[in-house]
């Protein structure tokens, strides 16, 4: 039974901006807050690989499928770091699994949104992984160690990922009149579910308070998206795209942009799983997992195999 000491030292421990650790006391509604975060995290990075795995096939070149390539394996690499952090918490990956596959545990809503065109390849690249670098680089110093190391290499990763889509736009903008076109449609499509990525405002969100308390969370959603929206509007202009929002405008005495009002009827739509490829999404990955039942079988057999045989031999 967790005690009010054990609570105020724990506390006085993440003031103190010591990292906690997987043996460390905690209590239980800090090691309930980051099992939800770090696994909805990880549906996040594995469901993500479906709108750009759309495009591997049918990349404009042989570098361009490369980077791709790379790319959609990096995310399922940090599906992997995310489920290995959160199994520190004392939960097992195939529970985490079932929860997603059964529509029980979310993950972020930009997934649910189709990918039509090559142009969609660097818009992701350049808004839905440059968010979620904004989002991440404060998660390297989450209170939690495993999970702020997880994120170190991730935030890496992110990074190229987020060069190589803005390098793909900047190709298309530089290319035919035809060519911009299907950037700016792609800029039109996900400009504001990128936004949405951040989560509801500060006023709405419901974990915000606690979670910035147990220094999980560093910056709130709405600090987030501002800081998000100040750095990529400059880019969509060196792009000469337009951002979609006639109500954008930058406020010379505040120094930030100001921007037109969130459509939160449609992220909750998609949270709730009734956006454009929620069943689509979940249908996939429920195949991918039938499909790999052989391996984790196989996996297992050998491992049981190694057991016995070095029992033998002690
Ligand atoms: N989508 O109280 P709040 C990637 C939920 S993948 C869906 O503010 P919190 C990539 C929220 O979960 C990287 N649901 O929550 C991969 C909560 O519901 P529950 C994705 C959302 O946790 C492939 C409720 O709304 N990044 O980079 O304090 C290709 C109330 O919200 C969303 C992460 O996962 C959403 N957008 O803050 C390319 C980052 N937003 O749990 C790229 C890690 C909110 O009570 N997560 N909800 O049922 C976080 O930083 C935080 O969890 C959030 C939300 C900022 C997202």
């Amino acid at each position: 039974m967790q005690t009010l000491d054990q609570e105020l030292h724990f506390q006085s421990r993440i003031d103190n901006e010591e990292k906690i650790e997987p043996r460390d006391w905690m209590p239980e509604a800090y090691r309930h807050t980051l099992v939800r975060q770090i696994s909805q995290h990880a549906h996040s990075e594995v469901v993500g690989m479906l709108p750009e795995g759309n495009w591997i096939t049918r990349a404009p070149s042989l570098k361009r499928k490369l980077a791709l390539l790379a790319k959609v394996q990096d995310e399922a690499g940090h599906g992997l770091y995310l489920y290995a952090a959160c199994e520190t918490l004392g939960v097992e990956r195939a529970d985490l699994i079932d929860q997603l596959l059964s529509g029980k545990a979310k993950y972020s809503s930009i997934f649910n949104y189709p990918t039509l065109t090559w142009a969609d390849m660097g818009a992701i690249g350049w808004l839905v992984d440059g968010a979620a670098i904004m989002n991440q680089v404060p998660l390297c110093r989450c209170s939690y160690g495993p999970y702020a190391r997880a994120m170190v290499r991730v935030c890496k990763e992110e990074s190229f990922h987020q060069r190589q889509g803005y390098e793909i736009l900047l190709t298309l903008c530089r290319g035919t009149a035809v060519q911009k076109e299907m950037a700016q449609d792609a800029l039109n499509r996900w400009w504001w579910p990128s936004l949405m990525m951040f989560g509801p405002n500060d006023s709405d969100s419901e974990h915000s308070e606690q979670s910035m308390k147990w220094k999980i969370k560093r910056i709130s959603n709405d600090d987030l998206r501002q800081k998000f929206v100040d750095i990529t509007v400059p880019q969509a202009e060196y792009l000469g795209l337009t951002v979609p929002d006639k109500d954008l405008k930058y406020n010379e005495e505040t120094g930030h942009y100001e921007f037109g009002k969130i459509n939160w009827d449609e992220f909750w739509q998609v949270v709730k799983g009734h956006g454009p490829c929620n069943r689509e999404r979940m249908e996939a990955r429920i195949k991918a997992h039938e499909d790999g039942a052989w391996v984790r079988e196989a996996a297992m057999a050998y491992s049981e195999k190694q057991k016995s045989k070095n029992q033998k031999v002690a």
